[in-house]
């Protein structure tokens, strides 16, 4: 989608901190960090929210997940642990349209979600 902001990076017509790429899929460092280690993974096709995803992204899916778990190890959340959140909507507190998990990590994360 051409006003996308995330499809821009995909296509690297913005610069990002990318951590992670292959042919479906992007992982890059979040611009507004709310942990020492706070990543975006995105499909790089253009789906809007977590509600969109069809039957044909299965793999798709589950590739976003086993990318989820391999940064993880990268980046050695996987011994303190972490966490996996996808805002979906308006009230979920998705800002941009273009579906993301965000993998924070390296500091004690508190419930309700802070
Ligand atoms: O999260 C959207 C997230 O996307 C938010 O944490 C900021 C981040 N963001 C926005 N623009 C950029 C760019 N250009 N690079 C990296 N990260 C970015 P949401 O769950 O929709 O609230």
């Amino acid at each position: 989608m051409s006003d996308c902001i995330f499809c821009k990076i995909v296509n690297k017509e913005i610069d990002s901190e990318i951590v992670y790429e292959n042919e479906n899929i992007l992982a890059f460092k979040d611009v507004e960090p709310q942990a020492p280690v706070h990543l975006l993974v995105i499909p790089k096709k253009h789906i809007e929210s977590f509600m969109n995803f069809q039957e044909e992204d299965d793999e798709l899916f589950a590739e976003i997940m086993v990318t989820l778990q391999k940064l993880a190890k990268d980046f050695e959340l996987d011994r303190s642990g972490f966490r996996i959140v996808n805002n979906c909507g308006e009230e979920g507190g998705q800002t941009v349209n273009h579906v993301h998990f965000h993998l924070l990590g390296k500091r004690t994360l508190t419930w309700p979600p802070g």
